[in-house]
């Protein structure tokens, strides 16, 4: 049997304007150059559960024209999308099945919205792929495909038993990251996240030494690996977060993860992260007002609680020596169009080494987009393809949707201003030579050889 593995990839702005605004932002650039090409660890985790004898071909589909010289000797095709790019693995669902090949589909998108996905597909996964997956290959090989697989009510994959993801399908000098998962879900639940937590609740660790076993087999194919951590919260738990730091510490990697503030709390484990090789870490800020993130945390409201430290959170962080790339949500229901100066001054007056600011999106399978839903405000509640963190599908509270439009826009320009981004990394160096930490001047390198690649 033969299964080809496809990855819908690449990033997607819809607006022509920011598009082609974006392009011209050395700041932006560099960001979306490097996630661009990041290949699908799901895919390559579910190749890792695959049985031996089945062969499998992993292939990246940048956009549906690529789909006309997909190979059709594959028994079955099985395609990850997320939302924005659901529409156009549609029709690449489509074609292949017009050319006799069998075609599953998978995913956030698909979790979300497995009726849709089954007009074009043979079959459906919904939720965890591990779950799932070897019974799909089973009953196919058997000529008894289902319709639909989901996991049993409440079961959840154990990290424990994780496949080694098969990263030797790729052509590692393709990549300049490769990712590995450390942990999956997160303990928060933000009304717009449409990450991990539409697959499962809650937070739970992947056990270190799968981590480190991970890693070696990556440094079996790349001897200088730089590392992102698929996570949507590595360190949601402080009790976990020194063990996984010291094991990372003796592997000799760059690495890069999302979390959240609380990580300033915990000075001694900040110092530890730098030595294991964290050079940034993403944290969700969303917004610099109180009213902004009022209430975006459905549990306890902890976007709030922990807003009036948020800024010295971040200063804490960078002091020693990590990077942050904080990330705004613009278009929120607390914020009016006075947010797009607060953005602005925030990140100035923090000296904020990355940022990233995105529009407020109703992805399918949200509360958010229930909510939207409910009260009239999507503008197009089939336009999955405006899912893209970058355009406006929503009728904001406090502003217009032409506003919201204009003011990313605005904002954009001003905060990646070469000029800018340039006196923020200076003076994060600056701060850092002060405080005389070790290695500085490597840093300031690595990040000058990163920053060079327009
Ligand atoms: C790496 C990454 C990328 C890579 C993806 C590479 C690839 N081809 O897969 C790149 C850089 C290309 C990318 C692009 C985009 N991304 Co992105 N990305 C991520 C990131 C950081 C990690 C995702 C990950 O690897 N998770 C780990 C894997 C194992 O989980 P998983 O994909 O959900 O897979 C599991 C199940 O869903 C299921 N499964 C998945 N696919 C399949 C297929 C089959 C056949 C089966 C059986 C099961 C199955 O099994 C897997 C194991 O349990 C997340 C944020 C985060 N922290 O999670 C955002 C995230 C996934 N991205 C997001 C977005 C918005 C985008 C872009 C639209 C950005 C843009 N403007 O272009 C594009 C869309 C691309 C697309 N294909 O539609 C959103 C998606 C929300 C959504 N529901 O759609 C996320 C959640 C971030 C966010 N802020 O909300 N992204």
């Amino acid at each position: 049997m033969k299964i080809g593995l496809l990855a819908m990839s690449g990033v997607r702005i819809v607006d022509p304007e920011l598009a082609a605004l974006g392009l011209n932002l050395p700041g932006f650039v560099e960001r979306s150059q490097v996630i661009a090409s990041l290949p699908s660890l799901a895919l390559l985790t579910l190749a890792g559960m695959t049985p031996d004898d089945v062969e499998l071909e992993y292939v990246e589909v940048a956009d549906v024209k690529a789909a006309e010289d997909l190979p059709t000797d594959w028994d079955l095709a099985a395609i990850s999308t997320y939302t924005a790019q659901a529409k156009e693995a549609y029709e690449v669902a489509d074609r292949l099945r017009e050319r006799g090949v069998t075609v599953v589909i998978g995913g956030l998108h698909a979790t979300a919205c497995p009726d849709e996905a089954l007009e074009h597909a043979d079959s459906v996964v919904v939720g965890e792929g591990e779950l799932t997956w070897a019974r799909l290959v089973e009953d196919h090989r058997a000529g008894r495909l289902a319709r639909r697989y989901s996991p049993r009510p409440g079961e959840i994959h154990d990290l424990a038993e994780a496949p080694m993801p098969r990263f030797d399908l790729l052509e590692i000098p393709h990549y300049n990251r490769l990712t590995v998962t450390t942990a999956r879900g997160c303990p928060h639940r933000c009304d717009f996240c449409a990450a991990s937590p539409l697959l499962t609740p809650g937070w739970r660790p992947k056990p270190v030494e799968r981590v480190i076993d991970e890693l070696h087999r990556i440094r079996e194919l790349w001897d200088r690996p730089f590392i992102e951590l698929a996570d949507d919260n590595t360190f949601a738990d402080p009790r976990r977060m020194e063990g996984l730091l010291m094991a990372l510490r003796g592997e000799g990697i760059k690495w890069f993860t999302e979390t959240d503030v609380s990580i300033a709390d915990h000075p001694d484990l900040l110092d530890l992260m730098r030595e294991s090789g964290c050079r940034q870490v993403l944290i969700g800020i969303e917004s610099p007002t109180a009213a902004g993130v009022d209430g975006i945390e459905l549990r306890r409201n902890w976007k709030r609680q922990r807003h009036d430290d948020a800024e010295a959170a971040v200063q804490r962080i960078q002091s020693h020596g990590i990077t942050v790339n904080g990330c705004f949500v613009l278009g929120l229901d607390g914020d009016t169009e006075e947010v797009f100066d607060a953005v602005h001054d925030f990140v100035d007056r923090v000296g904020l080494f990355e940022v990233q600011v995105t529009v407020l999106t109703p992805f399918p399978g949200t509360p958010l987009f229930a909510r939207l839903l409910r009260e009239g405000r999507i503008l197009d509640d089939t336009a999955w393809e405006m899912c893209t963190l970058f355009d406006v599908n929503h009728e904001p509270l406090g502003m217009s949707a032409d506003r919201l439009r204009q003011g990313l826009r605005d904002l954009m320009a001003r905060l990646y201003d070469p000029a800018f981004v340039r006196s923020r990394r200076e003076r994060f160096f600056r701060e850092l030579r002060r405080r005389r930490l070790p290695g500085v001047e490597q840093q300031e390198r690595e990040w000058a050889h990163a920053t060079s690649v327009d």
